[in-house]
């Protein structure tokens, strides 16, 4: 038996002891600096709050809000990086808005690179409402590879890398494990900053559907990073979202869930791991068991981003 657990630890890629330690030594030093990153991002947005100051915000394109606090964070979260690890390449939100490194649903590079949202739930952050999160992902053949999620309201910070766990200020966290079914989920669903009139009922559609089958609970908590964390800590058994706003959004979350025990799949097609690619994007995330009960009810979704990211 013991030599069975043994065989299939490392045909999964993870040793006992030392083998397993090197794993997690491998990203040591990108998680370290995505945790000090991450905590100086938090004091920044804390300073913002109740100051009225962060209710001044510039309209990206619709609903899509952003503020001062999220290009000053990702200014700092860059700068921090490019110190760091000057070669490695930097996908930041606000800075891609201006000048994009890739159209919709182009695949994200192979090199090494960081992934970085210095706000996720810029609406929330604005109307303080408290699910607002820096994510920073580090990324190694287009796959992330290290993620932390911090919440500076909460003060909720919660790291992963690949191989060693996924851990909440400190204590490892698993997903929630109990969700089999749509009958006892806890559902987390954003519906994204789209208000075209079908987006808009085929969202509604599918909430209809979902509750309909008898899902236990329906939230929205306006912010993908804060839903992959709770996702990974078991707090929701499941965060569905089709058009999330971009790569960024889920990129630290996936390695989060993924070392949770969990599965983070694409919404559009079966049993199909989520792609880093640039532009919206299109998620499902928990237990195995759930995810599939929560994408049969749901359907195939339809709508689809256009190449220009607007339709
Ligand atoms: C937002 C996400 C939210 C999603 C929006 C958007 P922002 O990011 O966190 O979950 O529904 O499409 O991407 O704009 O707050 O950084």
């Amino acid at each position: 038996m013991l030599l069975f657990a043994r065989l299939t630890q490392i045909l999964n890629g993870r040793g006992w002891g030392e083998s397993n330690m090197a794993t997690s030594a491998a990203y040591q030093p990108q998680l370290e600096l995505a945790k000090d990153a991450a905590l100086k991002a938090g004091e920044i947005i804390r300073s913002y709050h109740g100051t009225g100051r962060e209710k001044h915000v510039a309209v990206k394109s619709g609903v899509d809000l952003v503020t001062e606090a999220d290009t000053r964070v990702e200014k700092m979260i860059t700068g921090l990086i490019k110190d760091a690890f000057p070669n490695d390449l930097i996908i930041g939100e606000e800075e891609q808005a201006g000048s994009p490194n890739g159209g919709q649903g182009d695949p994200f590079p192979k090199d090494r690179c960081w992934c970085v949202d210095p706000i996720d739930g810029t609406t929330n952050f604005v109307h303080n409402y408290p699910f607002v999160a820096v994510s920073i992902g580090y990324l190694e053949g287009g796959k992330p590879r290290v993620g932390v999620i911090y919440n500076p309201f909460t003060d909720s910070m919660y790291e992963a890398s690949e191989g060693s766990g996924a851990f909440l200020n400190g204590k490892q966290i698993k997903i929630d494990s109990d969700a089999s079914s749509i009958k006892d989920c806890l559902l987390v669903n954003n519906i994204g900053h789209y208000r075209y009139e079908d987006f808009v009922e085929e969202s509604a559609e599918r909430v209809k559907k979902w509750l309909k089958a008898g899902l236990r609970g329906y939230r929205a908590s306006g912010s993908a990073a804060q839903n992959l964390a709770h996702v990974a800590s078991g707090q929701v058994s499941c965060y569905y979202e089709h058009g999330y706003g971009g790569p960024w959004d889920v990129c630290a979350g996936m390695v989060l869930v993924k070392e949770a025990g969990g599965v983070v799949w694409d919404a559009r097609c079966n049993e199909t791991e989520l792609e880093m690619r640039f532009g919206k994007g299109s998620v499902c995330a928990g237990g195995r068991a759930v995810v599939e009960d929560v994408l049969k009810v749901a359907g195939k979704p339809t709508f689809a981003f256009s190449v220009s990211g607007g339709k």
